[in-house]
């Protein structure tokens, strides 16, 4: 038998907890923190906190917490071992232990990536899904369940004990993430207590932030070539690709790492790097997910390595996206694109179609459906754009091209199946009347109907593949 990886862990005081511990947090904030301290000193240790399921707990707990993030370039693979965690709670075990972390005098930030369904919001609206059932539980429970309530009641308890609140800093792909996360904290917390609302209102940091680093899931395959290579066993290894970026707005609470001097970009407004990311970087990766997994494809790689999709995608680029950005400070979208495309064609990144294609109806107003509006108020065409929400309704159907089925994983996923008809006209109508994906501006549009109708109907039809080639090639 290998040794375990194992490391001693620090006995020093965490600063911040983590909620939603996945492998993005651990490839991408967990990284730099651990430089940050590294760079700036203070005391930036992460309790990390899973929202769901004990499984990472219990591979990093005979590890002492510590891990490999392994870099996948395309001329081969780097591993490091991160010990930036203090000490990992499952919520559900024990929600009363995570309140108490958080609400510890220690702790200046609470970061979150709970994925865009952990906010139980209406991404249409950004407003709190009051009829979310963990959104019920919290307003009948003093443990909550969701991470909204997570945030609210640890609050509640920094107020009862005469401490200053943390800094929420979201880091999950949302438009004005940290705008989002105060909306839905106050929302929350007007309804438990409305004089907490307010002190939140007056007291509480919320920066908005852009995330980005692509970061597969881990594979049985990656933990035995990983063992193979160092003879150690690390059960809870985190595969990333070469690249990475955050931009943070300046506005926290108190004390913060010194991120700045590890490359995180700290600027007054984040929203157009926000924009710039999320329509360029997650917006393609969904239009090809929902594309290229219907074309047979399995991951980005092997989709843009299909001459259809890698001019598809471009021309998305250019045609139909960037026309309706503006360039943060510094950045020159084009060129951007250039490296989006690079990036995908990294072929050590074996990042699933259907790894993305997950929780559609929560990506895809902010990733696509802004653009959209935007491209259309301007007159402009956007056909591509269109026949990404074709492909995603062809996809959310839960039967692909040849008939077999798609596990479709999406917390709607039962009521965008309902929505299927036979008839496309009928199909396009069901999906557009979801008030809490579509914006009612798309659905009174009827050019706009009569488009995606069309692309419907000929990805039913022709299928992915030849519907993505440009109209002479097709
Ligand atoms: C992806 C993102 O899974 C997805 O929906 O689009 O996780 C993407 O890889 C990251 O945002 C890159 O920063």
């Amino acid at each position: 038998m290998p040794d375990r990886l194992f490391r001693s862990p620090s006995e020093a005081p965490a600063g911040i907890v983590h909620l939603g511990l996945g492998a993005f947090f651990r490839a991408h904030g967990a990284i730099y923190l651990a430089e940050a301290m590294a760079a700036g000193g203070g005391d930036w240790g992460v309790t990390g906190v899973s929202l769901q399921s004990p499984g990472t707990r219990d591979r990093l707990r005979p590890q002492g917490w510590a891990y490999q993030a392994v870099e996948l370039g395309p001329q081969g693979e780097a591993a490091r071992v991160v010990t930036v965690l203090r000490d990992v709670l499952v919520a559900p075990e024990d929600p009363q232990a995570v309140l108490d972390a958080m609400a510890a005098a220690a702790i200046h930030i609470v970061s979150l990536t709970v994925t865009e369904k952990g906010y139980c919001h209406e991404p249409s609206t950004g407003r709190l899904n009051r009829d979310h059932p963990d959104i019920a539980h919290d307003l009948a429970h003093p443990l909550p369940r969701s991470a909204p309530g997570f945030l609210v009641r640890a609050l509640q308890a920094r107020r009862r004990a005469g401490l200053p609140p943390f800094t929420v800093l979201c880091c999950d792909n949302l438009p004005e993430n940290g705008r989002v996360v105060r909306g839905v904290v106050l929302e929350l917390a007007r309804l438990i207590d409305p004089d907490l609302a307010t002190w939140i209102d007056v007291e509480g940091a919320f920066p908005s932030t852009m995330v980005d680093r692509i970061v597969p899931a881990t594979t049985a395959a990656d933990l035995d070539r990983l063992e193979a290579r160092t003879g150690q066993r690390d059960e809870a290894p985190v595969m990333h690709e070469p690249f990475r970026q955050w931009v943070v707005e300046d506005r926290f609470y108190g004390l913060r790492p010194a991120l700045e001097q590890v490359g995180v970009q700290i600027v007054g407004d984040v929203t157009a790097f926000e924009h710039m990311k999320l329509r360029m970087l997650n917006g393609t990766h969904s239009s090809l997910a929902y594309l290229g997994y219907l074309a047979g494809h399995e991951t980005i790689s092997d989709t843009v390595a299909d001459p259809v999709f890698s001019a598809f995608v471009q021309r998305l680029w250019r045609n139909e996206i960037i026309p309706a950005l503006t360039p943060p400070p510094g950045e020159d979208l084009a060129a951007y694109a250039d490296a989006l495309l690079d990036r995908y064609r990294n072929p050590a990144i074996r990042h699933r179609t259907w790894q993305i294609a997950m929780d559609g109806s929560q990506k895809l107003p902010q990733r696509i459906l802004g653009t959209i509006v935007e491209g259309r108020a301007a007159g402009r065409d956007v056909p591509g754009l269109i026949l990404s929400v074709a492909a995603w309704m062809r996809y959310a159907s839960g039967t692909d091209e040849q008939g077999g089925p798609i596990e479709v994983k999406d917390p709607l996923a039962a009521k965008l199946a309902a929505q299927w008809a036979r008839d496309p006209a009928r199909t396009v109508a069901n999906f557009l009347s979801l008030g809490q994906v579509f914006p009612p501006v798309l659905r009174e549009d009827a050019a706009f109907v009569r488009d995606l109708t069309a692309a419907l109907a000929g990805l039913v039809q022709k299928g992915a593949r030849a519907m993505a080639a440009e109209p002479s090639d097709g």
